[in-house]
């Protein structure tokens, strides 16, 4: 994998309007891309277009404008704001001299500068060879030694059979793909699950930088399950998580629940990106409950927020019960917190107060189903006394000539496994 570069590489950031709303936003967002990839920005250049072309992306004039603005600023990389096609990429290269690195490939190259376990940066390397196949080409190993080119298997000299190139990168990902399939993502959750199959899940969603893992921590610290329970990773950077965790959360009335936070959004997440991560994002697809965290404090929150919905849907998650949550509310001036609305806070992160209503929105979600009973046990079933005690939240006990009286509250799975002891 490409390491973090050295010396920062100037680059321009660039972009065509397609007459679109958010374009705007995406380019102040493609210099923070360019930042947390260590790239230099030293210029800016835009155009107002309604379409790209199909040979060069830009329309007439703004290439050599381009090849221009980079001499003058000594920069070697230009940064596109949209995925190019293989054509426009390769016209582009060799029009300017420059290196040209599209939007799809800064997301990929953050992703691989960031990957640290073996599950991450396979599946990041899978994304960046699909990337890779259809750009294949005799002339992308002399793009490659330009630098900066993302650590794909194509590198080299001597590579010239179209053919052999691609059957190398296909096998590399057939071989990547069967050793995830054995690492089994997946398993993560349902190891913890396999104990207590009642136990409700929620998962943290949303863009990169929401403030998730702070999040993730701050219940931790009020209702892990055992003090030593892991603090996730959190940091002010694009892309900190790319790994899921699970972490159990017990309640003061003994309720039980899984928590998991995992990869944060970005706007046009390449398709590849959400595909090889859909093992990882399979959490949020399966979750009773998600939270979706929302950085309040960043004037574009409500472009945000669209992407992430338009990201849920891409990977496949229906119809799952959402808390919508307004965190860093700290940094407004403005903004009284915490704050409930319907199903919706107003919160930070980093705030007693806060961590105590959103647990209280997310009690009133998870348990909205759960009854109170009132149960005999027989003596002769201490295995049962016992794993009420630790599920379930229990209100009275009585010993009675028959067994043992437990009144409690239970979730509907529950109440199936104890119903032959029912008494009212
Ligand atoms: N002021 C303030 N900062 C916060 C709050 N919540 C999180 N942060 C900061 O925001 C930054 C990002 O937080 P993370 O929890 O790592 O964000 P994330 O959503 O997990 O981000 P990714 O893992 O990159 O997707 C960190 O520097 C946090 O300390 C908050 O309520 N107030
Ligand atoms: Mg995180």
């Amino acid at each position: 994998m490409q390491e973090v570069h050295q010396q920062p590489e100037k680059v321009l950031v660039t972009g065509i309007s397609r007459g679109k709303d958010d374009f705007d936003y995406t380019m102040t967002e493609l210099v923070e891309l360019a930042k947390a990839n260590n790239y230099d920005v030293v210029g800016e250049l835009r155009q107002n277009l309604d379409r790209s072309t199909a040979a060069f992306y830009f329309g007439s004039g703004k290439v050599a404008e381009i090849r221009e603005l980079a001499l003058a600023h000594d920069a070697t990389t230009v940064l596109v704001n949209d995925e190019l096609s293989p054509s426009q990429l390769r016209n582009l290269e060799r029009e300017t001299k420059l290196h040209i690195v599209d939007r799809t490939q800064l997301i990929l190259e953050i992703f691989a500068n960031r990957a640290h376990s073996k599950t991450a940066k396979a599946q990041v390397e899978i994304a960046q060879l699909q990337y890779a196949l259809p750009r294949l080409h005799p002339s992308a190993n002399k793009l490659d030694q330009q630098g900066g080119g993302g650590g794909f298997a194509n590198r080299g000299a001597g590579e010239t059979k179209l053919e052999m190139d691609r059957r190398v990168l296909n096998k590399r990902i057939a071989r990547l793909r069967r050793e995830l399939k054995e690492a089994d993502v997946g398993e993560t959750v349902r190891r913890a699950q396999r104990d207590d199959k009642a136990m409700p899940t929620v998962a943290l969603v949303g863009y990169t930088n929401a403030g998730k893992s702070t999040t993730m921590n701050g219940l931790l610290a009020l209702f892990a399950d055992h003090p030593e329970t892991k603090q996730v990773f959190e940091k002010d950077m694009l892309f900190a998580t790319l790994d899921t965790s699970v972490r159990q959360l017990t309640l003061p009335d003994n309720r039980k629940f899984l928590l998991s936070d995992t990869v944060g959004f970005v706007s046009k997440l390449p398709h590849t990106l959400v595909d090889a991560f859909k093992a990882t994002l399979a959490e949020a697809a399966s979750a009773d409950l998600l939270i979706q965290v929302v950085d309040y404090s960043d004037e574009h929150y409500a472009e945000m927020m669209a992407v992430t919905e338009k990201t849920l849907t891409a990977i496949g998650v229906h119809d799952i019960p959402m808390i919508v949550a307004y965190n860093k509310a700290d940094l407004r001036v403005d903004t009284h917190y915490p704050e409930v609305n319907g199903d919706d806070l107003i919160y930070s992160a980093r705030d007693h107060a806060s961590l105590e209503q959103l647990t209280d929105l997310i009690k009133t979600h998870l348990f909205a189903k759960d009854q109170t009973n009132t149960y005999l046990i027989p003596f002769a079933k201490g295995a049962i006394v016992d794993f009420i005690n630790r599920e379930t939240s229990v209100s009275a006990t009585d010993y009675t000539a028959d067994g043992t009286q437990i009144t409690t509250t239970v979730n509907p799975i529950q109440a199936g496994q104890l119903r032959e002891y029912l008494i009212e």
